[in-house]
């Protein structure tokens, strides 16, 4: 064991040497890898009777050690270093200005909420907001959609996972924005006139459906609100929002188990040259759902279906975004294509509708 000595200086002098991660692993290898120098010496032990093997052994880890160190310390500095020449190579100055010609643009979706907000805001409707995460019971049950309903199939759900060996129902991803309107119900109690505009998710997509579209929904509960209220909220609305002089609207029967009696509601137009005309024609399209609120509806949502009463409605805003701007595919607004986005911002028709 006599050569210690220069087999230390030897590997201390050849990690000090080494340039980069590579060559010190190199030498790493050599010396204490499974086939290194020291590891050799180490194997040599076995031989020696217990006196011998004790000294030699503590020379021999000592030495390991040493070297050991060194090449840590070593490792750590070209760490540094390399982290340095990144440093100094990938700079970003953030302090430059924001270049003019990448400026953000409104999405046609937020543009038509905004659009529609401001309408029912002239209306006395408030906007409320609530979880895209919902329990089960807010967005079926309170609504008077029990567990065996069908409905519950219809809707697509998409289902949250529970804990293992947690048996409650699992959240969902809400499937319409009712849930808001049963929170703002129990909330702040009657009367109340709220809309709840938002995200709501269903497992369905072709030309016509993404599995996350936007719904807006209105409430209004007073004391003595009917289907004439409703009739005229909607025809405002949909004057307003499509700015046309007059609309006709038409109400036919229906069912859904959050509202009784219940009506779908078509607007006239007409379709020539593929040029869609709101308020004139002989044609008629669908555009929303409505009704007078359930009683139990109400009920669930703490509020007296004695004392009060009204009307709910819900419509699809994506829908009535492509028939204002002329946007054939709506998987188009969710594919955040930048060249459609920048197109749509700086081609915005104003009253041209295909
Ligand atoms: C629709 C159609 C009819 C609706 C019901 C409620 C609530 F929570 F108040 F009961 N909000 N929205 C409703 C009624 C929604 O969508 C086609």
């Amino acid at each position: 064991m006599d050569g210690l000595e220069t087999l230390k200086a030897k590997y201390l002098m050849a990690v000090a040497a080494a340039a980069d991660e590579n060559a010190l692993e190199e030498v790493r290898l050599a010396a204490l890898g499974k086939k290194g120098e020291v590891s050799a010496l180490m194997a040599t032990l076995g031989k020696m009777d217990p006196d011998q093997r004790k000294a030699a052994g503590a020379m021999l880890n000592v030495l390991k050690d040493e070297i050991d160190a060194a090449l840590r310390a070593k490792k750590a500095a070209l760490g540094d270093a390399a982290l340095d020449a990144r440093l100094r190579a990938e700079w970003l100055d953030v302090t430059l200005p924001a270049r003019p010609r990448r400026a953000g643009t409104i999405h046609p979706i937020s543009q038509v909420m905004e659009e529609l907000t401001a309408i029912f805001a002239d209306m006395g409707f408030a906007v409320a907001e609530g979880p895209q995460v919902e329990s089960d019971w807010y967005n079926f049950d309170a609504l008077n959609i029990p567990p065996e309903h069908p409905a519950r199939q219809e809707h697509d759900t998409f289902f949250m996972h529970r804990a293992e060996g947690d048996n409650r129902p699992p959240h969902v991803l809400r499937t319409h924005t009712s849930p808001v309107q049963i929170r703002a119900l129990m909330d702040k109690g009657a009367p109340i006139r709220v809309i709840a505009p938002g995200r709501v998710y269903r497992m369905d997509m072709d030309q016509t459906h993404t599995p996350m579209f936007h719904q807006v929904e209105g409430l209004a509960i007073d004391r003595d609100i009917s289907m004439a209220n409703l009739k005229w909220v909607l025809e405002e609305f949909c004057r307003a929002y499509f700015e046309v002089p007059s609309v006709e609207l038409r109400f036919r029967a229906s069912h859904f188990p959050f509202t009784e009696p219940s009506a779908e509601v078509d607007i006239r137009c007409s379709w020539e040259g593929g040029q869609l005309k709101i308020g004139q024609g002989d044609k008629w399209m669908e555009i929303l759902g409505s009704g007078m609120v359930h009683p139990k509806v109400l009920a669930a949502a703490g509020v007296d279906p004695a004392q009060w009463q009204g009307f709910a409605f819900g419509m699809g805003i994506d829908r009535i975004a492509m028939l204002k701007y002329g946007i054939p595919d709506l998987r188009a607004f969710f594919e955040s294509d930048l060249r459609w986005l920048r197109d749509r911002h700086t081609h915005r028709p104003a009253k041209t509708r295909v």
